[in-house]
């Protein structure tokens, strides 16, 4: 046993964090058998649509001039707007830069040796090279059977690298049943436009058959701010008759990602995108009334987030994930975790990347564990102040409980 004092505290907090082993449980990453949806190397990173977001802003390039360009256009238009006119100092550019120098190259080199590098290697290669250099023991992607590239390749025998996880992505069913409808019928799935006893038998058959298809390890949702439960409307009726009864009957979690205000500017395609702060009645009428449901829960708003660490020092069978999207700020994401374990100790999980670009992964973790590790060493060094005896081995079982140990805890836990 080595025990931790005030001289060793920050090193060895910093040595766990770094080695602790991630179990990045939200993403929108897929492995070489997803072919064009698997995104990676340095034109995909340097056109995640946090970045055009940025660029669009300061170089006022009409939307519609700015999609019809090529893919190495875009990438040339957003480097010369954010990285070579002025300094890349935001956290979306920092992190293009973070990866850069993690993958071994000098951040001051021409854009052509970045473009080029992932060449070097096959997709394989380079998913065990960035899984590797993030530390990442498995993760889940976000797979969703109304997408049609997707669903064709669910039809036939997917070979999934067993390191990418399922998760079930149902915003479509909630949040545009009218389409949705027909896609199940085309699916085979015998659902009408009103909700009667044998259309939620269907959705509940066409979920069941989707999660055992998948082996989807939680179902999700994005919610918009005006979710609000209880409601006579399709997506509550779904929501409690349908999703929750599954879920229940599989025991798997339903996570709920709350706050997002889709399209405020829709000529941003993807990086349109807004936020807005939802009612938390609704998610205490959700875990009052379903006690045997368990609850993944991550929020757009800040001042949701600490509502939601109040609510599940009240609920067990909440489990907050994440600083999410416009919350994945060092400056947020140390006020949120500061607050979590405030109030929560060390039970939930302080992070996942949300990546959708494969090299994302090496930044995303590396910006979010230098926090996280920061927040640890302050708390530690108050429990050292106060006389606790510490150990290396107890603080590395926290950390792996932070990045990994809890969630499995709430897959398996039975309510
Ligand atoms: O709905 C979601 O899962 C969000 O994470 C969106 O995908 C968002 O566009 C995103 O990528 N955030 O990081
Ligand atoms: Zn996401």
């Amino acid at each position: 046993m080595v025990k931790i004092n005030k001289g060793n505290l920050e090193s060895s907090v910093k040595k766990i964090v770094t080695e602790t082993q991630v179990y990045d449980i939200h993403t929108h990453l897929y492995p070489e058998a997803f072919n064009d949806l698997m995104l990676y190397g340095f034109d995909e990173l340097i056109s995640y649509h946090y970045l055009i977001a940025e660029a669009l802003r300061v170089n006022a390039m009409p939307y519609s001039e700015f999609w019809a360009l090529s893919k190495d256009k875009k990438t040339q238009f957003i480097y010369d707007t954010l990285f070579l006119s002025r300094s890349p100092i935001s956290e979306a550019c920092k992190g293009v830069l973070t990866t850069i120098k993690k993958l071994g190259l000098n951040v001051n080199d021409d854009i052509k040796i970045f473009k080029e590098n992932h060449l070097k290697y096959s997709k394989k290669e380079y998913i065990d090279l960035i899984l590797k250099k993030a530390n990442i023991k498995e993760l889940v992607m976000t797979n969703d059977p109304f997408n049609e590239y997707e669903y064709q390749l669910w039809k036939n025998d997917l070979n999934v690298d067993e390191r990418f996880k399922s998760s079930l992505r149902l915003d479509f069913l909630l949040n545009d049943f009218k389409s949705a409808r027909y896609a199940l019928s085309k699916m085979g799935y015998n659902v009408t436009t009103s909700l009667t006893g044998m259309t939620k038998n269907e959705i509940k058959r066409f979920i069941f058959d989707w999660v055992k298809k998948t082996n989807a390890v939680y179902m999700a949702v994005s919610l918009p701010p005006d979710f609000i439960l209880p409601e006579n409307s399709t997506r509550s009726i779904i929501i409690e008759d349908c999703i929750l009864e599954v879920s229940s009957e599989l025991n798997i979690p339903f996570a709920m990602m709350i706050g997002v205000k889709r399209q405020t500017n829709p000529e941003l395609n993807l990086a349109g995108d807004s936020v807005g702060k939802f009612n938390i009645e609704t998610i205490e009428y959700l875990c009052k009334k379903y006690t045997k449901n368990k609850f993944m829960i991550t929020a757009l708003s800040k001042e949701n987030q600490h509502e939601l660490i109040v609510l599940a020092r009240k609920y067990r069978n909440i489990f907050l994930f994440g600083s999410w999207w416009f919350l994945n700020n060092p400056s947020l994401i140390k006020e949120i975790t500061t607050m979590r374990i405030e109030m929560l100790g060390l039970s939930f999980m302080p992070q996942h990347s949300d990546a959708r670009v494969l090299d994302q992964l090496v930044y995303k973790w590396e910006h979010s564990k230098k926090i996280i590790a920061e927040v640890l060493v302050d708390k530690y060094m108050e429990l050292i102040e106060i006389g606790l005896n510490l150990t290396y081995e107890k603080i590395k079982e926290d950390v792996n409980r932070l990045f990994s140990q809890n969630f499995y805890d709430f897959l398996d836990m039975d309510l």
